[in-house]
């Protein structure tokens, strides 16, 4: 017996020398600055919600001010089972609650101020809406996350140093008794005047210095140690904005920047391709064109083909996408919304129903030591821990699928094994059809996931070249889907000379449209040159139709002022200054670049008016400046004597810079104009994309 067993133990002794000696070929080193664990689980999300409501919910405002009643915040309705339902069947995974927003009021009983929900009506005082949150998130299976903003305009000490420890014992009690926390959101807005306990000032910090994030993000990962920090402001933190609020980030885009230094906005839109620390970028946007609620913005809720965007240039583009709900103020999720983003759950899933990749034969290049552990179909074997890869000093190689049948598709999605780091500078994919192959795609960086789309083709064969590669290219996953068209609606604009132009949103469809604020069918006109309009008020609404499918987009419809025809724009004699009637939100003026604020857009409309308010568009440009943050709106009947009809601020403007609405009592006015007092960069530009009055 003893004999056998020394045997058996000399066999397994040598079959085990014999692996080892077959499998030589080591793994490659991580190259560069590589996630964390915290981080790979939050990549691995992907999708995944903000919530906002506070006490400017109740004043219509987009920011608080920190003087508002807590006596106001009464959601009476509110139940955040509703919202954490509405965002699981959404496919979300998590839920990021606005705990307490600029204006400095807490949404849970904190023991450190009064200005929270234990002076509310809400719950008769007793409510605590962040436990009712943490909880739902549990109950739907969801990972909870806080937004707290480091800017408190209710704060009496906020600016001192004092203000810092209030700041961290909030910190402490939302990270200390609400269970595991996945993520903290501190906003880096600051737009310095506030109420700050009745000082009524402008109070500015500075960001870099004054929140000493060193010692408050040691604080958080004590409290929460597989938390991860989001941070645009101050030192970096482990996600990174991605300078805009519009749902997307730039196509190239390394999970990468410098640990210390400035980042510019081109920067957090692309990421830094040698950075030396681990920053990806986290696409934030609002299901409608604010944060919080707006009754006027029940019709502006984003359509499905505009969340079908966003979801392809996040998502799609090594981003993950944090999708926020504005809470009505009786405390619910508004039915569209919910309507929308079920849609859009219902879409995604369509989109990437059936793996087209899977069947195909997978043969490479280049391989790994020949080892078949690094081997081609390590791509397409459904398992995101093995990789395709090459030897270490091979930068170039490519990937063929060969399919047996001819297969028709639109999306390819790649992944990298990012835990080995970011490689892949550039790639290009080509396809066999017709005898021949055919570039399909000539693309930047892939990260952790990138989608493309592109024309249906119908293919035998695929080619994926990694074309460079900042050293050998490790690629975890490719699939290929023939995902539904969704057809988008047009956009429509109208030119000062009163023209209405619609534009469509692809190169097949047909469009229709009403001028009477009926709904457009293929019964409608159709669309063939811009529309000739009088010069009254004007409903258009528009459609697109695919004559091969026959689907038909949702509709779009804009509602247009009086006609700008007779319109001068008087104080200058630069013709760019009509850009700012043009109905073109791609096209802007800016004035007096060097000049002294305030500058002044001053307006002839030809006609006495009875006005009643104004609409400002800012460049749309994500590097725009020149944005009007606070102003004065005069008018005048005879071009001299000026009345000053209205005077506030556009908050929010920088992050947001969507059509920003200001209405008044009415007056009769031939006259207007529009004075800026204060830009976002603090200089003296003021830059205009659209400008436009609303008459009674
Ligand atoms: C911005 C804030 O100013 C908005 O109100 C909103 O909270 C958004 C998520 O971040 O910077």
């Amino acid at each position: 017996m003893k004999n056998f067993t020394n045997l058996l133990s000399t066999l397994l002794l040598l079959s085990g020398m014999q692996f080892f000696a077959f499998s030589q070929v080591n793994a490659p080193l991580s190259y560069g600055p590589v996630p964390s664990e915290q981080q790979m689980q939050w990549q691995q999300m992907e999708y995944y919600a903000f919530v906002h409501l506070s006490v400017n919910t109740y004043t219509d405002m987009a920011w608080g001010n920190g003087d508002e009643d807590p006596g106001i915040f009464n959601p009476k309705d509110l139940d955040c089972r509703q919202w954490a339902r509405i965002c699981k069947e959404a496919g979300m995974k998590g839920i990021i609650l606005t705990a307490k927003h600029h204006s400095g009021f807490c949404l849970w009983p904190s023991k450190y101020t009064e200005y929270s929900v234990k002076n509310a009506p809400w719950r008769n005082g007793k409510g605590d809406l962040v436990r009712e949150m943490a909880d739902a998130c549990k109950e739907y299976g969801l990972k909870f996350g806080v937004y707290l903003s480091p800017w408190d305009r209710n704060h009496a000490d906020y600016g001192k140093p004092e203000y810092i420890s209030y700041f961290r014992n909030q910190l402490r009690e939302l990270l200390t008794n609400y269970g595991q926390v996945f993520e903290v959101w501190f906003d880096g807005a600051n737009g310095g005047s506030g109420y700050y306990g009745g000082a009524n000032e402008t109070r500015t910090i500075d960001r870099d210095t004054y929140y000493d994030w060193k010692n408050t993000y040691q604080l958080v990962r004590t409290l929460q140690p597989e938390i991860v920090i989001w941070n645009d402001g101050g030192d970096r933190a482990d996600l990174r904005w991605v300078g805009t609020e519009s749902g997307y980030v730039g196509e190239t885009n390394w999970s990468l920047l410098n640990a210390t230094g400035e980042v510019p906005e081109q920067m957090l839109r692309y990421g830094l391709e040698n950075g030396d620390t681990w920053v990806p970028g986290e696409v934030n946007t609002s299901i409608r064109p604010e944060w919080f609620y707006h009754k006027k913005e029940d019709t502006k809720v984003k359509t499905l083909p505009q969340l079908m965007d966003i979801y392809y240039n996040s998502i799609g583009r090594n981003g993950t996408l944090l999708l926020n709900f504005p809470i009505m103020p009786n405390g619910l999720i508004h039915k569209q919304d919910e309507k929308v983003v079920l849609e859009f759950a219902q879409a995604i899933k369509k989109a990437f129903a059936l793996n087209l990749a899977r069947g195909a034969v997978a043969e490479a290049s280049h391989v790994r030591g020949n080892d078949p552990e690094f081997g081609a179909d390590k791509a397409l074997d459904q398992n995101n821990e093995t990789y395709w890869t090459t030897d270490d000093d091979v930068k170039t190689a490519s990937l063929t699928m060969n399919f047996t049948q001819p297969v028709s598709f639109n999306r390819f999605l790649i992944q990298e094994y990012i835990r080995l780091g970011q490689r892949v500078k550039s790639f290009r994919v080509e396809v066999f059809t017709n005898g021949t192959w055919k570039e399909i795609a000539k693309e930047t960086t892939i990260g952790y996931k990138r989608i493309l789309r592109f024309h249906t083709v119908q293919a035998t064969k695929l080619r994926l070249t990694i074309t460079d590669s900042k050293s050998c290219p490790l690629i975890s996953n490719i699939e290929m889907y023939d995902a539904p068209q969704i057809l988008a609606p047009p956009s429509i604009v109208r030119e000062q000379s009163g023209d209405v132009r619609m534009i469509p949103a692809d190169f097949e469809s047909q469009l229709y449209y009403t001028l009477d604020g009926s709904t457009p069918t293929i019964k409608s006109n159709r669309y063939t040159e811009p529309i000739k309009t009088n010069a009254g008020k004007l409903v258009v609404r528009s459609v697109a139709y695919d004559p091969v499918t026959k689907n038909s987009s949702t509709v779009s419809e804009e509602k247009f002022d009086i006609a700008r025809r007779h319109w001068k724009i008087i104080g200058t004699a630069d013709q760019n200054a009509y850009h700012v009637l043009d109905g073109n939100s791609g096209s802007q003026w800016y004035q007096d670049k060097n000049g002294k604020m305030p500058v002044d857009l001053v307006i002839d409309l030809g006609n006495v008016e009875n006005v009643s308010g104004f609409r400002y568009l800012p460049d749309q440009n994500w590097w725009a400046g020149g944005i009007i943050t606070n102003y004065r709106f005069f008018v005048s009947r005879d071009g001299q004597e000026w009345k000053l009809v209205d005077e506030g601020e556009f908050a929010n403007i920088k992050n947001n810079p969507l059509w920003q609405s200001k209405t008044f009592t009415t007056v009769k006015a031939r006259f207007i104009k529009l004075q800026a007092l204060r830009n976002t960069q603090n200089d003296h530009a003021a830059g205009y994309a659209e400008f436009d009055i609303i008459t009674e």
